[in-house]
């Protein structure tokens, strides 16, 4: 196998992203990167009049407006447009930060959270960098059984993504119904990121009736920002419980009076083609990427698809006894960039070693150069005898 020697330093999982971004074959990061489609290609085209509209009007109905069309896109119809309940930010990291310092600012019993493992490494990092402490949660014990009593002893906030970045994994509306019971119970606040639900009809249960009906004080962080290719124009929102107790909406203003009214219309005007069958046509375009990706590399010795039921934008892909930055030094040689796991297990690196992550919001042809230069450089690396 093409060795190279190890130049490159990414210190986060969105640095090996950055690194992709000047390439042809970019399937490193998890933004929309796909064409248009004719009917998203007319919204670009309504642009200037959004900006005389958005101009004219009120920004806090716009606001509404756009947020209503979104939530209900996603079936969230149970959210609340009660004063600072609905807070808009730049991106959904912004949201997590200004989650993180909340948490760390507020008088909780602990300054621990219990944390979705694996997950975008940003996450950890965000908290990590307010001084919060950190406790992993495994995926598949969050979605099982309820979370030990001891646990919920010693943290203030449980946080989990769902679906999960980059297994895919969605919360059932039952566990998530019992974990918000169990929140409550220890008042600890319960905060998920659903920044990926678009792409799951399983994730689009009506989840804020769910953690209303259990009275635990919760916050919840949505995104428009994967779905549509807008070049990076995207709101994320920092949604809350009435009884929360976290100073979110001070830390909020002391970051931002609030964000652009155009590109609310535009969302307003996505989320409008989204519930016309626009969402539906995006997940079945994410599932045909999915198979030709896996069609592509399905007979190559060793290689697994690890999330059977994923519907999500990005597929992980383990390359059986071969270590998954060998594989990504290899086609980074030939332009692919893709993405290695470990960072995502931000507790126990070495269990993402021989997995790598895959973008599917990309176009078709671009999946299909990578897909085969990606089964080339695993077919040059046969897996290890022993
Ligand atoms: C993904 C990167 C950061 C993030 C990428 C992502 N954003 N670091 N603020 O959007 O899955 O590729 O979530």
């Amino acid at each position: 196998m093409n060795r190279i020697p190890p130049t490159v330093s990414a210190e986060n999982l969105t640095q090996f992203e950055t690194l992709a971004l000047a390439s042809s074959m970019n399937l490193a990061d998890g933004h929309a990167r796909q064409q248009l489609t004719a009917a998203q290609g007319k919204i670009v085209a309504d642009l200037p009049n959004l900006w005389a509209e958005a101009v004219m009007r009120p920004v806090e109905e716009i606001e509404q407006e756009a947020a209503a069309s979104f939530f209900g896109m996603l079936g969230q119809l149970s959210h609340s447009f009660a004063a600072g309940r609905t807070l808009s930010c730049y991106s959904s990291s912004l949201a997590m930060e200004i989650l993180a310092r909340s948490l760390a600012t507020a008088s909780e019993a602990s300054d621990a959270v219990a944390l979705i493992h694996p997950t975008f490494d940003n996450i950890p990092d965000i908290l990590r960098g307010v001084g919060l402490r950190l406790v992993p949660v495994e995926e598949g014990q969050v979605h099982d059984e309820d979370l030990p009593t001891e646990l919920l002893e010693r943290v203030g906030c449980v946080f989990i993504t769902t679906p999960n970045n980059p297994t895919g994994r969605v919360m059932s509306q039952a566990r998530l119904r019992r974990l918000a019971e169990q929140c409550a119970e220890h008042n600890v606040v319960l905060a998920l990121d659903t920044c990926f639900r678009g792409f799951d009809p399983a994730a689009q249960f009506d989840h804020y009736a769910v953690l209303d009906a259990s009275g635990c004080r919760w916050v919840v962080i949505e995104d428009t920002g994967k779905l549509w290719p807008t070049l990076e124009l995207k709101i994320g929102w920092l949604v809350r419980s009435a009884n929360v107790g976290l100073p979110i909406e001070k830390i909020h203003s002391d970051i931002l009076l609030g964000t652009s009214p155009l590109i609310m219309l535009m969302v307003k005007r996505f989320a409008e083609d989204g519930a016309d069958g626009g969402l539906a046509e995006l997940q079945r375009t994410i599932a045909d990427h999915r198979a030709l990706v896996r069609a592509e590399l399905a007979d190559v010795p060793g290689v697994t698809f690890v999330d059977d039921h994923a519907r999500v934008s990005v597929e992980r892909l383990h390359v059986g006894s071969r270590q998954g930055m060998d594989v990504w030094s290899a086609v980074r040689s030939q332009s692919l960039y893709v993405l290695p796991c470990q960072k995502f297990h931000w507790a126990r690196p070495h269990e993402g070693e021989r997995m790598l992550r895959l973008a599917l919001s990309r176009n078709p042809s671009t999946l299909l150069s990578g897909a085969r230069v990606l089964r080339s450089a695993l077919l040059d690396a046969p897996e290890s005898q022993g």
